[in-house]
């Protein structure tokens, strides 16, 4: 079935939700406030030394202002305008639209209705309410070649009132229905093609050349399944991180269940389908994984995020690891450097942030000994963990960065093999993954 369904997703740039649908856009242009400007050359207004309401009020109380841009640690505030803005010239950034005071984004993927009803609220919009007939001539324009488009108008029962997702009935406003529309027909529409069934949908970050994905969390889930030799597929998108229930990567669904965290969708797979890598540990061994694996998700993974994404992004985009697009260098280093200064990483300088790699990669290496996996002769958990996130330092790190050295200089010669050995095993396809 090739009949594809599209979302509209609405994000209402009024009043005071303004913030919200500014911080879920992201522009294309970098610019000194924290990477991020006004689309075009629409700066309205400029200011220092307002706080955020302040700043929003001033928006609000210019006609011409769509939009502003916050940064709270100087309180600077930037308007944006878009009054000159039409349909036909409105930037098209990462796939949404400017127009007039609202943001459109078309999302092309099969969904039934709540779940793109779910997707729009996600993205912090709601499906397209149509109110006028210059908005429905607009996403007509969008939608041209495209035969079927969820927009947000719904009932409870047959016979029911309809009204947009804010409540308003439809009646009150601009109405049009198709022939024979609307239809009773309540049956949950599928449109396109939906996912299969009993078979794990991956929502991953995206793919390095030198490795499956970029997110260490993505590859400790999917060794995890591969182990298992559990079904699933990938369904790439790069706003990923962005439309999962935790807003980071990876998330699932499995038939009617969307889950986010990566424990978590490990603990719900096992008990679903009735599996246990850690089985074979005593009481006293899962809880020393656990301390190891919190370790090394919650610290080593912040060492290996700012080698890479912060002092090394430079080369990180250079040498294709990166799958963003390259115009979003800054603001992705702008993002993740908030992230590992407030994780605490961040505050080291380089040279003390290499003595802490090493010093914790030779610790993981005394922990492992001559033993294949951490615990013994056979995998579990906190062996996708370790290899998760040491794979990333190992392989989807630059070669230029010090950190890159450590594995090659012999001293840590058994971690390299464990993370050979784990690659070979359950990663034969690792440069051109098959799911
Ligand atoms: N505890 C989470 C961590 C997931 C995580 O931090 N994912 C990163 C990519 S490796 C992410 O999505 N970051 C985006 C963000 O924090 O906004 C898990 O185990 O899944």
């Amino acid at each position: 079935m090739q009949n594809y369904c599209f979302i509209i997703c609405l994000f209402v740039l009024d009043g005071f939700v303004l913030p919200i649908a500014c911080r879920n856009i992201k522009f294309s242009k970098q610019a000194d406030l924290s990477g991020y400007t006004c689309p075009t050359m629409d700066k309205g207004f400029e200011y220092d030394k307002l706080n955020l309401m302040q700043c929003l009020k001033t928006c609000a109380d210019s006609s011409s202002c769509f939009g502003v841009f916050h940064d709270e640690a100087n309180m600077h505030c930037v308007g944006c305008n878009n009054e000159f803005l039409t349909s036909s010239s409105a930037p098209s950034l990462n796939g949404m639209k400017y127009f007039r005071r609202q943001t459109y984004m078309i999302v092309t993927e099969a969904k039934t209705w709540s779940k793109a009803r779910l997707h729009c609220w996600r993205l912090g919009g709601h499906l397209a309410d149509i109110t006028t007939e210059k908005e429905e001539l607009y996403i007509e324009e969008q939608v041209l070649d495209h035969t079927e488009t969820w927009i947000g108008a719904s009932r409870e029962e047959i016979g029911g009132i309809f009204h947009w997702e804010d409540g308003t009935p439809l009646s009150d406003h601009y109405v049009k229905w198709g022939i024979d529309e609307p239809s009773d027909n309540l049956d949950e529409k599928i449109c396109g093609i939906d996912y299969p069934r009993d078979v794990v949908i991956l929502h991953p970050l995206g793919r390095g050349i030198t490795g499956p994905d970029t997110s260490h969390f993505v590859v400790k889930l999917e060794t995890y399944l591969r182990f298992h030799n559990l079904p699933y597929k990938s369904d790439f998108n790069i706003d990923n991180y962005k439309l999962g229930p935790k807003q980071k990567v990876p998330w699932i669904e499995y038939n009617d269940v969307t889950l986010g965290d990566s424990q978590m969708i490990i603990e719900f797979l096992n008990k679903e389908l009735n599996v246990d890598m850690d089985a074979h540990l005593s009481k006293q061994e899962k809880a020393l994984a656990w301390a190891i694996q919190k370790w090394i998700e919650e610290f080593m993974y912040w060492i290996s995020v700012q080698w890479t994404w912060v002092l090394f992004i430079e080369e990180t985009f250079q040498d294709g690891i990166s799958p963003f697009p390259l115009d979003e260098k800054s603001a992705v280093k702008v993002w993740v450097a908030n992230m590992t200064y407030t994780a605490g990483i961040g505050r080291h300088s380089e040279e003390e942030i290499l003595e802490i790699t090493v010093s914790n990669l030779r610790k993981f290496s005394d922990i492992l000994g001559e033993r294949q996996y951490i615990f013994g002769d056979k995998m579990s958990t906190v062996d996708c963990s370790a290899f998760g996130i040491l794979s990333q330092m190992r392989w989807l790190t630059p070669k230029s960065c010090p950190c890159y050295k450590v594995f090659e200089d012999g001293e840590i010669s058994n971690v390299v093999k464990y993370l050979d050995r784990i690659r070979d095993h359950y990663w034969p396809d690792w440069d051109n993954p098959r799911f």
